[in-house]
């Protein structure tokens, strides 16, 4: 409770993503079964590696190491974006990066709304993947206006949760009593919907069309697509999966196993079919089934910088034109050995990637350092005379190729189809009414700001 007799929105968040989680897992008990694993790998992971295990200790609750990370939604129309911007930002998140998936065959673009503070990302992580639907990319005209009218049509916030966003922007924050409310309230958007709200008829023609478009058009609200916890291995979580009964996708994506993990590892189960109803003009339902919701894992390491990301593209790219992974996990083996490969090119101990300029660090200052003063050392210096020490930032963001990749292997493995790239960030800030945080200009701050400190304490000449 802040000074104020509000609820900080830390602690909302924190009680909505227990509540999305508890749901998910009654909703989807497969997702329930991965949580399960996930949790034994990430014990046995921190069993074996005592150094781990006293590291995490210190930068991160050991209680709460397998919990969601983040989860995904795909919106209809600016409207619903500009709205669920409101939302989330009552649960202190905020928009951060753009990311176009045209160019990976996917119709939609995306933000992800995440705490940015490091005291809110401790307290509690889970950030939102949340894509909006390009309309102007369905080519087939009469198909569009169907889309875009049935999506007028529809209404994925309950009045209680319209109420009480607007409650929060006028106080400045919600009480104990408004804020339980209003995750309960919000939670319905998020809810899976068996009914579709068109007939099979027009679902069928939205689905050849795209099966995203039928997934974001056909029902009644944005249902959580998936949740993703952390694991500590995620090479082991995907090779068990099929012993517990759930198929993962062909190949784990983002950079191979390292000693120094970089940016995000990421990999998930197939979605599930599920038994949907479509409505009848006599006022019947008529039977069918309706593929989207599936359970991710991620394991993240450190932020590039943009030179340390160019090398990761061009690097994934490489492996890519190596071997390109088949979806029915054919050639996955093949896939990580190009990939474990090419990457030998990636600086491979922390004192190299930084010293190459390739990643974002934390400076502080060691024992020692904090024992001098006014120490006339530039930062290098002082990192050799051990001084100050650096620590990886972590990635906190999402890959585009990874992402696509994720969005791909759950809508079918036939889904492949060619979009003409074209990203469109003002369009999304235009609907989103909001500006997009600009990921690396976040991290250079955070590194900045933690070099400031040790040149202010020590007073070290200007690095
Ligand atoms: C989102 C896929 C992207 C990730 O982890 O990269 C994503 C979706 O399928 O809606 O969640
Ligand atoms: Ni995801």
């Amino acid at each position: 409770m802040t000074k104020s007799g509000f609820v900080g929105s830390d602690s909302i968040r924190s009680a909505f993503s227990a509540a999305m989680s508890a749901m998910y897992r009654d909703e989807v008990p497969a997702y329930g079964t991965l949580m399960r694993l996930v949790a034994r790998v990430n014990e046995e992971a921190l069993a074996s590696d005592p150094e781990m295990r006293e590291r995490l200790a210190v930068t991160d609750s050991l209680d709460r190491i397998s919990e969601e990370r983040h989860g995904a939604i795909r919106l209809g129309t600016a409207q619903e974006l500009s709205t669920m911007r409101r939302v989330f930002a009552v649960m202190g998140m905020q928009p951060v990066g753009y990311y176009d998936l045209s160019t990976a065959g996917v119709p939609v673009h995306s933000t992800a709304f995440r705490p940015v503070g490091d005291a809110s990302l401790k307290i509690n992580p889970f950030r939102v993947f949340t894509s909006l639907l390009r309309l102007d990319l369905i080519k087939d005209e009469v198909l569009r206006n169907e889309a875009a009218a049935v999506l007028s049509r529809r209404k994925i916030f309950t009045d209680g949760a319209l109420e009480l966003v607007e409650k929060a922007e006028r106080q400045g924050g919600l009480d104990g009593q408004d804020a339980e409310r209003f995750v309960r309230e919000v939670l319905e958007t998020f809810r899976w919907h068996d009914k579709a709200t068109v007939s099979a008829e027009i679902y069928e023609r939205l689905h050849s069309a795209h099966r995203l478009i039928a997934d974001i058009v056909s029902f009644k609200g944005p249902h959580i697509n998936h949740l993703t916890p952390r694991t500590l291995n995620i090479d082991q979580v995907q090779e068990r999966m099929p012993h517990e009964g759930i198929v993962p996708k062909a190949i784990v994506e983002g950079p191979p196993t390292r000693r120094c993990p970089i940016l995000l590892r990421q990999t998930s189960f197939k979605a599930l079919e599920e038994a949907v109803l479509f409505p009848e003009a006599d006022g019947s339902w008529r039977g069918g089934f309706h593929t989207a919701r599936f359970g991710e894992i991620e394991q993240r390491g450190i932020a590039l910088t943009p030179k340390g990301r160019v090398l990761y593209d061009r690097l994934l790219n490489e492996a890519r034109e190596r071997c390109r992974p088949a979806a029915d996990g054919s050639n996955a083996s093949e896939y990580e050995a190009a990939l474990a490969e090419v990457f030998r090119a990636f600086p491979d101990d922390w004192s190299s990637i930084r010293k190459h300029g390739l990643g974002y660090f934390s400076y502080s200052l060691t024992a020692e350092g904090q024992r001098r003063e006014g120490i006339d050392m530039d930062l290098e210096a002082a990192v050799e005379a051990g001084l100050v020490r650096f620590d990886p930032i972590v990635y906190e963001d999402f890959l585009p190729v990874s992402a696509a990749g994720i969005f791909q292997s759950n809508l079918g493995d036939d889904a492949m189809q060619e979009f003409i790239a074209s990203p469109n960030q003002k369009m999304f800030e235009r609907d989103l009414g909001a500006i997009v945080l600009d990921e690396f200009a976040h991290y250079a701050g955070i590194m900045r700001a933690s070099i400031d400190r040790c040149l202010r304490h020590v007073g070290f000449a200007a690095a």
